[in-house]
């Protein structure tokens, strides 16, 4: 059994993740940390850590028995644009660091990119792996950092680094924060307690998506394809694509009366930059990838397990 270390791993992503990893790797291989300290005892074992510790992440890694990294502690797009500094210490220091552990003591690492990496003069409809990169946030510089750097350790030193573009995060066991695509999961909190959303995102604005039973088979089919098969580092994984309208629609056909209203913030014009859709042919061939997913079947999935969480009937017909 591989022991697997995480960072971050209270956000969105981690919560699910290390659940995933727990049932089929063992509680106690799989090892926690994040720079918040857990609400449960979900996460045992836990370290709290801040990736800018070097000798804290060092000693977590060497007394552990780590073989696999999933370096997931980030600031996304929104939190990044309003604090560019911390995003620059987080992502871009806190990668260094993961790296060069990485290489320290032969792991194999998952560091996820973004469609982020992407930028306005990136080809939008169904972006290949290989194309334009010049991102214009402090965010999308980042995954384009990690990405290289990632790359280059690789090619350099042989470290077993592997990323993969994730499209914005749709689910309903932790809530996303610091986003720019968490207008998609806010939408069906406000959809079941209020029958209204004001969507900061503009109606017609269309950006690729993806269900978080997708993200983690995407995760794991990625962390545990042998290295051999692997031509490239750097993958598009695509779910589906919809604007914010597309998903009112589809959420009213289970809740009639629901209302979408538009009001569009500075999350707008980081969403400009990004693609439409993805090309993700090499994750197919290369590791198998295939999503599950579509915009209905996700649809209908998170409002009853939601409805469930906070309590409120839902018919599903
Ligand atoms: P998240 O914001 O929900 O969680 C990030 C976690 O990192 C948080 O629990 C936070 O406490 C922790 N963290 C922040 N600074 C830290 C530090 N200095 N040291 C240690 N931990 C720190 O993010 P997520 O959605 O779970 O994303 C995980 C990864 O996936 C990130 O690399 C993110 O860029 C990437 N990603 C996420 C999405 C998405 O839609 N959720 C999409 C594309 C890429
Ligand atoms: C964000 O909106 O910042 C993330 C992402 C697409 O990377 N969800």
């Amino acid at each position: 059994m591989p022991r697997i270390l995480i960072t971050g791993s209270l956000g969105q992503i981690g919560t699910e993740l290390s659940e995933k990893l727990r049932e089929k790797y063992g509680k106690e291989n799989i090892i926690c940390t994040d720079l918040r300290a857990p609400k449960n005892n979900n996460c045992d074992p836990f370290y709290t850590l801040d990736v800018l510790d070097t000798v804290s992440f060092e000693h977590i890694i060497s007394s552990n028995d780590i073989d696999w990294l999933i370096h997931n502690a980030s600031i996304l797009s929104a939190t990044g644009e309003k604090d560019p500094h911390l995003a620059m210490r987080v992502n871009f220091r806190g990668f260094d660091n993961a790296i060069e552990l990485a290489r320290k003591y032969n792991l194999r690492i998952i560091s996820p990119s973004s469609i982020a990496a992407f930028g306005p003069s990136t080809p939008r409809v169904n972006t290949p792996d290989n194309t334009v990169m010049r991102p214009n946030t402090i965010y999308g510089v980042s995954k384009v950092y990690v990405e290289l750097l990632g790359e280059y350790y690789n090619h350099k030193w042989g470290t077993d680094f592997r990323t993969l573009r994730y499209p914005g995060i749709i689910s309903y066991k932790t809530p996303p924060m610091h986003g720019t695509t968490d207008y998609a999961v806010a939408i069906f909190h406000e959809a079941l307690k209020n029958k209204k959303y004001e969507s900061f995102l503009k109606e017609d604005m269309l950006l690729p998506m993806m269900y978080m039973p997708d993200c983690l088979k995407a995760t794991i089919g990625l962390l545990e394809v042998d290295s051999s098969r692997l031509k490239q580092r750097s993958f598009n994984v695509s779910g589906m694509s919809f604007n914010p309208e597309q998903i009112s629609d589809a959420i009213k056909k289970y809740i009639p009366e629901f209302q979408i209203s538009y009001n569009p913030d500075y999350r707008q014009e980081i969403a400009e930059g990004w693609p439409n859709s993805l090309d993700d042919t090499a994750a197919r061939e290369q590791w198998n990838w295939k999503p599950e997913y579509d915009l209905d079947a996700m649809v209908v999935d998170m409002l009853g397990n939601l409805s469930d969480i906070l309590d409120i009937p839902f018919d599903k017909k």
